[in-house]
């Protein structure tokens, strides 16, 4: 029997599931059956948040421990199930994605934790007899949109801050992963949420962002996707005084220099560039090498993507999954094809067969580019890399910049005089040191600079500056 994934609304588990949801690595499997939400099932959630916001902003803390430490005890305990289900859905090889639903966990065990955490001040103040207190409340009622590449574990670093700190929320997931969406939603409601507290809404990320501006009972979105998207939804957010967070694209450059562990370089390029099929905004994309080790590097990179088992992501051989969908694969193909025809050379990329019909693709490296190439500017989201060369650890840094990106970037060095001068004038959010520019803790805080990221930002302890507001309190006795 095929799944259906419902809305979850003021508790209820409704609307009728009939968009099938394809396995990328054998679109003859259909994973579920999706719905998308009318107008009039967008408003209802909204209003459902908005009338159970006082019931959980004024909830014990214990309360919010309990559910949230329940709800992450469960996808701890189910993680080799749901990474499955996540495989099937997405096509995020089983291994990385049972690692990604065992992250989830962590992510509402840690928030969990937050909710019993929440400290204020007592200032004197300058007025003779008055104290100050300064405390934090919830913000209210907010929107969360997520993408298709991290199923469980943006949700989670999502919705586990909203609820630990007391607010209600408007769930919309990325509609080809609506059965990751379910599995935490069914998980939350289960583990003691009041109805009404998560309210998950399948459905076009337009129409639903929209609806979240226009309804006047939102309080804030946190949206991770495109540049395009989450830019029109940060204007319109502004525009009604809607606190926004938006996590957009990167074009993360990896440093290589001279002095760098050649094999150790190679494995932690291999893993920001191509695994999860590329499909990481953290993904190093540029790949930086200075000019006295840039043919050993190229050649042994080489060696190594020829080994990558590119397949089916059920398969725990596999090393590559699918690319998620055809329209992805056909965006992958048109960057390759523009880096050849603006004189790079491509080895690999070839669209590949196996035994059930999906979207291959052999990871693709681009030789011989420079940053002024398409290739370099714009974010393809796939499994594509180019190697820029530098002459030195100069010109490397400078080129690491020169983008309108900033979420992560990289450097392999021993040297601690380049590493150190990187942490410093790398402009990114986050500097890896000999470490891939994808993959990230989930207790320190997220987040990018320059057209990467708007707003506060996401994870750890810092979460609370976009999760709560802080108030001031003059008190005279
Ligand atoms: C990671 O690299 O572990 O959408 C997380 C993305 C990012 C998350 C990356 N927001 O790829």
């Amino acid at each position: 029997m095929i799944k259906k994934y419902q809305h979850l609304i003021a508790g209820h588990w409704q609307g009728d599931g009939e968009i099938p949801n394809i396995n990328p690595s054998d679109t003859n499997d259909i994973v579920g059956l999706t719905t998308s939400a009318s107008s009039t099932e967008v408003r209802e959630a909204i209003s459902a948040a908005h009338a159970a916001r006082n019931v959980w902003a004024y909830s014990n803390p214990q309360q919010r421990f309990d559910v949230l430490d329940r709800a992450g005890s469960e996808i701890l305990n189910r993680a080799g199930e749901l990474g499955e289900l996540m495989a099937r859905e997405e096509g995020k090889p089983i291994k990385e994605a049972t690692g990604e639903a065992t992250r989830s966990g962590l992510l509402f065990k840690f928030f969990a934790g937050e909710a019993l955490r929440l400290t204020g001040d007592i200032v004197p103040s300058v007025r003779p007899g008055v104290t100050v207190e300064i405390t934090r409340e919830p913000i209210g009622v907010v929107g969360i949109i997520t993408p298709w590449n991290f199923p469980l574990a943006i949700p989670a670093w999502k919705i586990a801050p909203a609820l630990a700190w007391g607010n209600t929320v408007i769930f919309k997931p990325a509609s080809n992963v609506p059965g990751c969406a379910w599995e935490l939603a069914d998980i939350l409601v289960r583990a003691g949420l009041p109805d009404g507290v998560l309210n998950l809404i399948y459905g076009s990320g337009s129409a639903v962002g929209s609806a979240l501006t226009e309804s006047g009972l939102v309080d804030a979105i946190s949206f991770t996707g495109s540049v395009v998207v989450g830019n029109q939804l940060a204007v319109a957010a502004t525009k009604k005084g809607i606190r926004v967070q938006t996590e957009m694209g990167g074009k993360n450059p990896m440093v290589v220099l001279d002095d760098a562990d050649l094999d150790l370089a190679v494995e932690i390029c291999i893993n920001g560039a191509f695994f999860s099929t590329g499909q990481r905004c953290t993904a190093s994309s540029r790949l930086i090498v200075t000019k006295g080790i840039h043919d050993r590097f190229v050649a042994s990179l080489e060696k190594r993507m020829r080994e990558l088992k590119v397949g089916n992501a059920l398969d725990p051989a596999t090393e590559i999954g699918p690319v998620v969908d055809q329209s992805q694969l056909e965006q992958d193909c048109r960057y390759i094809e523009i880096a050849k025809s603006e004189g790079g050379e491509v080895v690999g990329g070839e669209i590949l067969q196996r035994s059930t019909p999906g979207f291959y693709l052999a990871p693709a490296l681009i030789k011989g580019t420079n940053n002024d190439m398409t290739i370099n500017r714009e974010e393809v989201f796939g499994p594509v890399a180019s190697i820029i060369r530098a002459d030195d650890y100069d010109e490397a840094l400078s080129i690491a910049n020169d983008t309108w990106f900033g979420l992560s970037s990289g450097i392999c060095s021993t040297s601690l005089s380049h590493v150190s001068h990187f942490k410093r004038n790398s402009r990114s959010g986050m500097v890896m040191v000999n470490v891939p520019t994808a993959g990230v803790d989930y207790h320190v805080p997220f987040g990018g600079t320059k057209a990467s990221s708007y707003g506060a930002r996401e994870q750890g302890a810092y979460a609370k500056e976009f999760y709560s507001v802080v108030k001031t309190a003059y008190v005279s006795p």
